[in-house]
């Protein structure tokens, strides 16, 4: 098989950048390790920044998520026995975000791959680098019996956290840097209607809680768990009456319960690879860098590094012009590292650490006093909550 840019995972990332360089007439295939309906399966981002959305709208796949997702302006901070709005239309001057699920958008990626006969293989196993040091890179993998070969110009490792793209880059080369967290976050997804009709970021001496949502009939819920505990620990009452606990009474009180019909915990971590390039290889979103999710900064960083990507291999095919590519790397890192440290400081803020001093926690209420009494401190959260700028 031979492709322009042979693109390795078939998640947001990967399929967002497919989409945008099919529409200029670049030649792509993804190589997806699961099923569709597994990727389909996993319930994951729930809210987009400005520039994600107009990537989707460029990519003419924005037409479901203008119609179903939600305009937020804002979003509560609940804390102290009170609750505070954070009002981002006001201090971001006049943007906001898009609350609409990471499976909902992904689901409209495909369709639009499959509506212009995109190449997406999923089922792909076993896929292998080769030659990324060099200008004449090749990829196999092997679907069933059948072992593949895929000559490109480019490798783009959008594999994620656990893909083989950033493994391939020679131990010498690659820089991590990672920061764990000693507690996960219990999600759960139910049929109930949103307790808010914005979000509710909640600190409170038992822990973290999020309340969230995907449309006025489905909402997603988060609290802060210690990193032993297994989502099989918690029953659906365990869980409703511990985030009862965290929420402010009234809120508390007009929570609607029901069937969990998604239940996981994921680990918070901070982690960013560094090059993201290695030769003919480009790495992109979760494949370089994981947050927190407390800043919901997670798909948002891959916006970023798919605008460069995309820019920069239209400079390369249609005008010969290679210094996107060239500059890639250290654009995308720029900004990368900006929404690391607005996912650290917001789960610095919010969260109640095992280990914490007492001073610590003075630290933290002092964080929220400033923030709610300033306006430059708001507007700093605001404009990262919207998203910077690319
Ligand atoms: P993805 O991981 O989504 O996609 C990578 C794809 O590559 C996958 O489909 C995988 O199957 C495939 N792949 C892996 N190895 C491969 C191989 N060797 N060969 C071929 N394909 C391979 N972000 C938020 O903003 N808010 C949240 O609430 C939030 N919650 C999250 C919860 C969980 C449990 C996780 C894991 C992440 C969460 N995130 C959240 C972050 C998430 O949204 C990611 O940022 C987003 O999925 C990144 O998209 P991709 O870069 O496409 O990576
Ligand atoms: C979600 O709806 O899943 C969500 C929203 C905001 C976050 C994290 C997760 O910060």
């Amino acid at each position: 098989m031979k492709t322009q840019v042979c693109i390795i995972g078939g998640g947001p990332s990967g399929l967002l950048l497919s989409q945008l360089l099919h529409l200029q007439g670049i030649d792509t295939v993804v190589l997806e390790r699961q099923s569709r309906d597994y990727v389909l399966g996993r319930i994951r981002a729930g809210v987009l920044e400005h520039g994600f959305a107009e990537l989707m709208r460029e990519a003419r796949c924005g037409e479901r998520m203008d119609r179903e997702g939600e305009i937020h302006e804002g979003f509560f901070i609940a804390h102290d026995g009170r609750m505070d709005r954070v009002d981002l239309h006001k201090y971001s001057g006049g943007s906001s975000v898009v609350v609409y699920g990471q499976t909902e958008l992904t689901r409209d990626l495909y369709e639009a791959r499959d509506r212009m006969q995109g190449m997406v293989v999923h089922d792909a196993q076993d896929v292998k680098l080769h030659d990324i040091a060099g200008s004449s890179p090749w990829v196999s993998y092997r679907k069933g019996d059948e072992l593949v070969r895929v000559d490109c110009d480019f490798v783009i490792g959008a594999d994620g956290f656990h893909g083989v793209s950033r493994k391939s880059i020679p131990r010498g080369v690659l820089r991590e840097y990672e920061k764990l967290y000693p507690f996960g976050w219990l999600g759960v997804l139910s049929r109930t209607r949103p307790v808010s009709p914005e979000l509710i970021y909640a600190r409170t001496e038992r822990g973290f809680a999020l309340c969230s949502l995907r449309s006025q009939v489905l909402s997603r819920y988060y609290i802060q768990v210690p990193l032993s505990d297994k989502a099989e620990d918690w029953s659906d009452e365990a869980f409703w009456a511990e985030l009862q606990r965290r929420l402010p009474p009234e809120v508390a009180a007009r929570l609607e319960t029901g069937p969990s019909i998604e239940k996981s915990i994921a680990p918070l971590r901070s982690f960013v690879a560094e090059p993201m390039r290695h030769g003919s290889l480009f790495l992109a979103g979760d494949a370089a860098h994981i947050v927190p999710p407390t800043g919901a900064r997670g798909l948002n960083s891959a916006a970023s590094d798919i605008h460069y990507l995309y820019h920069a291999m239209v400079g390369h095919y249609r005008d010969g012009d290679d210094r996107g590519l060239e500059g890639y790397s250290a654009k995308a890192l720029a900004r990368v590292w900006k929404a690391q440290r607005f996912s650290w400081w917001m789960t610095m803020m919010l969260h109640s650490f095992p280990d914490s001093l007492a001073y610590d926690r003075k630290l933290q209420d002092t964080d929220l006093a400033y923030l709610f009494s300033s306006e430059a401190a708001m507007r700093s959260l605001a404009e990262n909550y919207v998203g910077l700028p690319f």
